[in-house]
């Protein structure tokens, strides 16, 4: 099995922990990396004993030629960044939001297509052990056809400290998290023919919407409800949790707090602990999202090597992002859409 030569864009906050996982995948090595600003760039570089460092991507990939690259800026630069890896045929994965807008997104993976070059959104949520858990529970056909869904994300901790940026956007947190929930949605019940959604700002110190309360029908015939806060304080803070209840004809599945998995079935209820666990380079309460990011990298090292599609493909990512984009939509003007049609 030949080694694979992989490149980082983008030595920020997040990066840190793709950079982590990359370490612990054998038979895969970050032999450069890049960042406009030259402390995070050197600081990354001592971290992580890599020595090709670069100010500028294209000189990067055009000089090292790497098997693939990690995107990890923020969503502005993606286009221009996922555009420049097609056009070097140099398979591209791409941290969420796949871009600022619709438009950008479609741009970048019709440029890959045509490229014949692979795309993957790092869309990591669906990876968490818990939802796998709860998808293996689903798929088992225990609890039956399910009539009702919620994926449900309330917290009131404080992401802007460590994503300054977050406070900064018009959009917040449908772009941000709700992105990560409406994709578990659709990983559990399937696509969504509508969406109707509803957005409040409550803490007055950002600039986007903290709260978003979302009513998706699927087209597997039932709704489901997506929720999402980060203007909720509770008893016991639930960063980043995320809880989903599954009705269904023959039972129910409740993913509550502390990674706690409740199955009522023919046969009575079960309680499983599935919490995820701690990775040696991970630290609470980041280290559900840290496992997800270790997972979702296997998935890719497994994919490129089979030449096969990521789940989370670009061509996949662009119907949760429409999903986003209808939900902004539906918010701002009160009408019940179909995402297809943004
Ligand atoms: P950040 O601002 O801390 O880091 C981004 C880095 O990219 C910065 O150091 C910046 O200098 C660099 N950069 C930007 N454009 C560049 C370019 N064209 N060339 C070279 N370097 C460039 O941001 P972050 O918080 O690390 O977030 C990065 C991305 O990760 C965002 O899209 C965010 O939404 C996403 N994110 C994902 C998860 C997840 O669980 N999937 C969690 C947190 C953040
Ligand atoms: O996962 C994310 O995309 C992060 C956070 C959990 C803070 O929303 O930005």
């Amino acid at each position: 099995m030949s080694e694979l030569r992989g490149a980082l864009i983008g030595c920020g906050f997040f990066a840190r922990n793709q950079m982590h996982a990359w370490d612990d995948i054998p038979g895969v090595s970050i032999v450069a990396i890049c960042d406009r600003d030259e402390a995070r760039l050197a600081e990354m570089g001592e971290s992580f004993a890599v020595e090709a460092r670069y100010r500028d991507a294209a000189t990067m990939l055009r000089e090292v030629r790497p098997d693939f690259v990690d995107i990890a800026t923020t969503a502005p630069s993606h286009r221009a960044l996922v555009e420049l890896a097609a056009s070097l045929q140099i398979p591209a994965i791409c941290q969420k939001p796949i871009a600022p807008t619709i438009d950008d997104a479609r741009a970048m993976v019709d440029a890959c297509e045509a490229a014949g070059v692979r795309l993957m959104i790092h869309e990591n949520f669906r990876w968490q052990s818990p939802i796998q858990a709860v998808r293996r529970v689903l798929d088992s056909g225990e609890i039956g056809a399910p009539f009702f869904g919620r994926v449900s994300f309330r917290s009131a901790y404080d992401v802007y400290a460590g994503q300054p940026y977050l406070a900064e956007g018009e959009r917040f947190i449908i772009e941000d998290l709700g992105i990560h929930a409406l994709d578990i949605a659709r990983f559990l019940f399937g696509d969504v023919a509508r969406i109707t959604a509803r957005t409040a700002r409550v803490n007055p110190r950002i600039r986007g919407e903290d709260v978003a309360t979302m009513l998706l029908d699927h087209e597997a015939g039932f709704p489901s409800v997506v929720d999402c806060s980060y203007a909720t304080r509770l008893e016991t803070e639930r960063f980043p949790q995320t809880l989903v209840e599954i009705d269904g004809a023959a039972g129910t599945i409740r993913l509550d707090e502390g990674y706690r998995l409740t199955v009522t079935g023919p046969n009575g209820t079960r309680h499983e602990d599935v919490s995820p666990p701690l990775l040696p380079w991970a630290s609470r309460p980041w280290h559900n999202i840290q496992e997800s990011v270790a997972l979702i990298q296997h998935h890719w090292v497994e994919t490129l090597r089979a030449g096969a599609e990521p789940a989370t493909s670009g061509r996949d990512n662009l119907k949760t992002f429409a999903l986003v984009e209808a939900a902004y939509r539906s918010a701002a003007s009160g009408a019940t859409l179909d995402p297809s049609e943004v």
